[in-house]
């Protein structure tokens, strides 16, 4: 017995010995549970823009709870899926709370929606609230179209809310629509102006002839320029007739001047092949194959450069009745050209008794310092809201008999053909990438005032 007390003292003093010799953390009996932080990401359907796509990015280990409150009035929510989808078909603002609770406790995060009446607005500066273009404005405002953004349905929400004109950005050329010989394509321009149709919008058919859209075997024409002459006959007969009633007025040469001394016509294969009255016969099989339509003669730098200004006036001037209107394509910047500049081009369209329209606006920011601008600043975002504004307070005092339209040559800015032409960075339009209104959508409206 006397043995045994003795062991047993000695084992507690062996233990407590041991024990010492432990690192504390070795000591805890389980692994600490640590707090996760909540946190979440909100995209915006593309097949809907009223329905916002949560993403649940808490860095979650463990047993845990993920509860939503998805800002609707419809309470809490436990859902541990990664993705929740949930549509917003109201206009208004709401706040989406997630909840992250493990044995440790719990941590929220939340973020702010604005719904408007184009959709769902993470950002709520100037995506809500602001009238649509056409309706704010008495005349056409026409948006340049392509047929591969129709499956997306803010572009398509968004162009229908504020656009009742379109321009075939690219696909009523020569080149699409006549790509070889004995052959047409009219897909594309059937889809464009059926959508047009069904949503009551006008269209401007854009562009008959144009040096930079003709085919390779028109550019080869292999019969004789009399040949050549029936064929390009031909082809505006067949097109125009084609959309008779539907397109409301064409581009029929477009650029026909060039930019030498003097502005002569640009030297091309309709030139060479059809002598200087190319354009006018262009122009009388146009109004031949449909009396009704309104034809445009349509060019760059038209306000920006007087001299190119005046060899337009005198080339329309030529074609006499054969010309309704003039296209002012309107790649513009920021400074230039000047308020001065455009109210000469409006004078004389009112002088000549013409329709304008600024066919092809987009304004350039990143014009100056070798194009050092990297992403849009808001001394930039506001000249360029200026400078819409300039052009569409001009265009809408010209007299209303004169007004044909204008139209915005792209929808969102990083689809615009500016970035591929000059090779850097640019924003030219009123939308942004992520379909937000820009201080130039803002600039537009503030122009009609
Ligand atoms: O912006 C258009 C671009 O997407 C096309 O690839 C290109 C060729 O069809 O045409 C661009 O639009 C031009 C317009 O038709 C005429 N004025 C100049 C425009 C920019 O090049």
């Amino acid at each position: 017995m006397k043995y045994l007390k003795y062991l047993f003292l000695s084992l507690i003093i062996i233990s407590i010995a041991a024990c010492s010799d432990e690192d504390p953390d070795d000591m805890m009996p389980e692994p600490m549970i640590e707090l996760i932080q909540a946190a979440f990401t909100i995209d915006i359907s593309d097949s809907d823009p009223y329905t916002a796509i949560f993403t649940n990015t808490s860095d979650v280990s463990g047993d845990y709870t993920a509860v939503w409150d998805f800002g609707q009035g419809d309470g809490e929510v436990t859902d541990m899926s990664d993705q929740i989808s949930v549509r917003y078909p109201e206009a208004g603002d709401y706040t989406i709370t997630l909840q992250i609770t493990n044995e440790a406790g719990t941590t929220s995060a939340s973020e702010d929606i604005t719904v408007g009446d184009i959709g769902i607005c993470t950002d709520g500066a100037v995506c809500t609230g602001l009238p649509a273009l056409q309706s704010a404005a008495p005349f056409l405002v026409g948006m340049a179209v392509a047929t591969n953004k129709f499956g997306d349905q803010k572009y398509m929400n968004i162009l229908r809310r504020d656009f009742n004109s379109v321009t075939a950005e690219w696909q009523m050329k020569m080149n699409i629509m006549h790509p070889s010989e004995g052959v047409f394509s009219f897909d594309a321009a059937d889809a464009i102006v059926d959508l047009a149709e069904a949503n009551g919008m006008n269209v401007h058919g854009h562009a008959l002839i144009w040096h930079s859209a003709t085919p390779s075997w028109v550019e080869n024409f292999s019969g004789s320029d009399e040949e050549f002459e029936t064929m390009v006959k031909d082809y505006i007969t067949t097109v125009v007739s084609r959309y008779k009633g539907r397109v409301r007025s064409w581009d029929v040469v477009n650029e026909a001047l060039s930019d030498d001394a003097g502005h002569p016509l640009r030297e091309s294969v309709f030139l060479q092949r059809m002598g200087p009255d190319y354009v006018k016969k262009c122009h009388q099989w146009a109004r031949d194959a449909d009396p009704d339509v309104l034809l445009f003669y349509n060019d760059y730098n038209i306000a920006g450069v007087e001299s190119k200004r005046n060899a337009a006036f005198d080339l329309i001037e030529d074609l006499g009745d054969l010309a309704d209107g003039i296209g002012a394509q309107s790649h513009i910047n920021i400074n230039w050209p000047s308020a001065a500049q455009i109210q000469d081009l409006i004078d004389k369209t009112v002088a000549n008794d013409l329709l304008l329209h600024i066919s092809e606006i987009d304004v350039r920011t990143n014009t100056e310092d070798n194009a050092s601008l990297s992403s849009l600043s808001s001394a930039k975002a506001e000249a360029q809201a200026a400078k819409y504004k300039e052009v569409v307070s001009l265009f809408n005092a010209m007299p209303t008999e004169n007004q044909y339209a204008i139209t915005v040559w792209g929808l969102r800015d990083d689809q615009s053909w500016l970035i591929n032409f000059w090779g850097v960075p640019e924003w030219p339009l009123l939308y942004d990438a992520s379909y937000q209104r820009k201080l130039a959508y803002q600039g537009f409206l503030d122009g009609l005032e």
